[in-house]
């Protein structure tokens, strides 16, 4: 059972989003047009070579939408967009909105298997990529997804982007050139608001990722609010360090809630601090977010930079636990505030306010954006509330958090409630104000410094290794990424396969390299639990005494 493409809330839920405002009835395509009314000639993107205006970004949406509608895209096809941090990321997915047709925002990092999947999940009909980015040839990763999954009939394709360092690539034989696609702009029917806007990706606990059906509705408000929260104006200047496909560049209150405000989005092609501390100089950067383990490279190069940084106001951390002893350093080595970031591509996004008390912005992850965010904290064993204060599962409903995830019946089951609560998997601790603080997780996922990685998709392509009887994998301390992935291995009867062929082999299957285990452990057998399963929480403990009866790392 494929499920449907999108649950939408009941109508009792959407009739009082409406009522209360969140809920407006805008599209993305029209946000746009009115902004290139309101902000014509103000700096709306810049980018590695690139500029462009409010009005300037409208037509090329424009002209990009027409283009798509000639090639034969039609509202509710789906697009797998594969872009880095280039300006003309925000030209395409406006204009694939115009169309209605519905982005699916992989990530540069994704390979064979990752696109592949979202291309056969969505049944798209065309992916929109880069010529080469960080020395890989996306092109030709897109032309053989295309070959491989039916329902591609267009590749389409962006050259000279910043960042390829491998000379220029010559779009592979039937690639469309972005550039060629641009016709003159005209009138496109505006899509339903509340209809879904693009597929997100979740970070997944089972198998590979799951797609997220947003509507325009329910992100405009996320986005709308998130913008007001951060407090961006006109004269802000946000900085995409991140890749601004992720949801938290993009909408916490990221490039999109920028665009909202009227502000300048600067789209940096490498978060790395030399590059980011440039940007935010030349630039005048007001606002940026990181992940904590960026957060912690940033503060060690601040110390040493003699770049300007002084325009920067708010760095948001997010993605990850931010522990408060690198909290309590941002502000002194960056000269700004700190904001936390909780959030999630499903929906719901916590953020500290910039007036919450220190102790507050040190320690918690922040409180949700909407009072209409209902949260409720759980015994992950019988979905009872906890006593106020304590620790339990993160359950969670309300006005831009989805109702089912894409063509998933099956998991539906399961990641809802009946009462279509949102099981985050995140274990957390609610203090009275109403600010949460994320103390672990139920959910079998690695958070590598904000790169999530589901235990079952290594643990699946390492079991497909000839050698490999079982596989565990399981997320371990490090002290830079917060964790790093580690995979238990029982090899088959006589056979001594080593750490690195294994992990050669998972990477040679065309997966993102933070898929790729961090560390591989050959055990004879693994500690089962009293019912026989595989005891994860054993392999944890046995990884933090460093090791397993019988274990080898080869
Ligand atoms: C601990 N864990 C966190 C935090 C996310 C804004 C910010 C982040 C994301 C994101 C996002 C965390 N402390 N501060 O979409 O809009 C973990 C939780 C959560 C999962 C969601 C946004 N911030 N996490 O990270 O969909 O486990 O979204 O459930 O990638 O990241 O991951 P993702």
């Amino acid at each position: 059972m494929r499920g449907p493409d999108h649950t939408p809330w009941p109508p009792d839920f959407a009739a009082r989003y409406r009522a209360a405002g969140h809920w407006r009835g805008q599209t993305f395509g029209a946000l746009l047009t009115a902004l290139a009314a309101a902000h014509a000639d103000r700096t709306a993107v810049v980018g590695e070579g690139a500029r462009f205006s409010y009005a300037e970004l409208d037509e090329r949406a424009h002209r990009l939408a027409a283009g798509l509608v000639d090639l034969g895209v039609r509202p509710g096809d789906r697009v797998v967009v594969q872009l880095p941090n280039v300006p003309e990321f925000l030209p395409v997915v406006f204009g694939l909105f115009r169309v209605g047709a519905w982005p699916v925002f992989a990530l540069p990092a994704h390979r064979d298997t990752e696109l592949v999947h979202f291309a056969e999940q969505a049944e798209a009909v065309a992916i929109v990529t880069v010529d080469a980015h960080d020395r890989y040839d996306h092109a030709a990763l897109a032309r053989r997804v295309a070959d491989r999954v039916a329902s591609v009939r267009h590749v389409v394709v962006l050259s000279g982007a910043c960042g390829a360092n491998i000379g220029a690539v010559e779009p592979p034989a039937g690639a469309l050139a972005l550039d060629e696609l641009g016709r003159a702009p005209r009138e496109l029917p505006d899509p339903d608001p509340a209809g879904v806007a693009f597929l997100q990706l979740s970070g997944g606990s089972t198998g590979l990722p799951k797609l997220i059906p947003r509507t325009h509705d329910d992100y405009l408000y996320s986005v709308r609010e998130s913008a007001r929260i951060c407090r961006l104006t006109p004269e802000s200047v946000y900085l995409a360090a991140l890749p601004v496909a992720h949801n938290y560049p993009l909408s916490s209150p990221g490039v999109l809630g920028a665009l909202h405000a009227g502000a300048t989005c600067v789209l940096a092609p490498r978060p790395d601090a030399d590059t980011a501390f440039r940007l935010i100089e030349a630039e005048r950067v007001t606002i940026t977010g990181v992940v904590p383990p960026l957060a912690a490279a940033w503060v060690q190069a601040a110390s040493r930079t003699e770049l300007d940084l002084s325009s920067l106001e708010v760095l948001q951390v997010g993605g990850a636990k931010c522990g408060a002893e690198l909290a309590a350093r941002i502000g002194p080595a960056l000269g700004c505030a700190l904001q936390q970031v909780f959030g999630m591509a499903e929906g719901m996004v916590n953020y500290t306010r910039l007036d919450d008390p220190a102790d507050v912005v040190l320690v918690t992850q922040g409180r949700p954006i909407s009072l209409d965010d209902e949260v409720r904290v759980v015994d992950p064993l019988t979905d009872e509330d906890v006593p106020a204060g304590e620790t339990g599962a993160l359950l969670t409903r309300g006005p831009y958090t989805i109702r089912g995830y894409y063509r998933a019946a099956a998991h539906n089951a399961t990641a809802f409630t009946p009462d279509g609560f949102y099981r985050t998997g995140d274990l957390v601790r609610r203090c009275a104000s109403g600010h949460l603080e994320v103390v672990g997780r139920v959910k079998d996922q690695i958070n590598r410094g904000g790169e999530k990685v589901a235990a079952e998709e290594v643990e699946n392509h390492l079991m497909a290794h000839p050698d490999v009887l079982d596989a565990a994998v399981v997320g371990v301390p490090d002290e830079y990424l917060g964790e790093r992935s580690c995979a238990y291995v029982v090899p088959v009867a006589g056979a001594r396969p080593s750490a690195g062929e294994l992990r050669r082999f998972v990477r040679e299957r065309g997966v993102a390299a933070f898929t790729v285990p961090d560390r591989v452990l050959v055990v004879d057998a693994f500690p089962a639990t009293p019912v026989g399963k595989t005891s994860k929480r054993e392999l944890r403990a046995a990884i933090a005494r460093s090791l397993v009866p019988g274990s080898k790392e080869r």
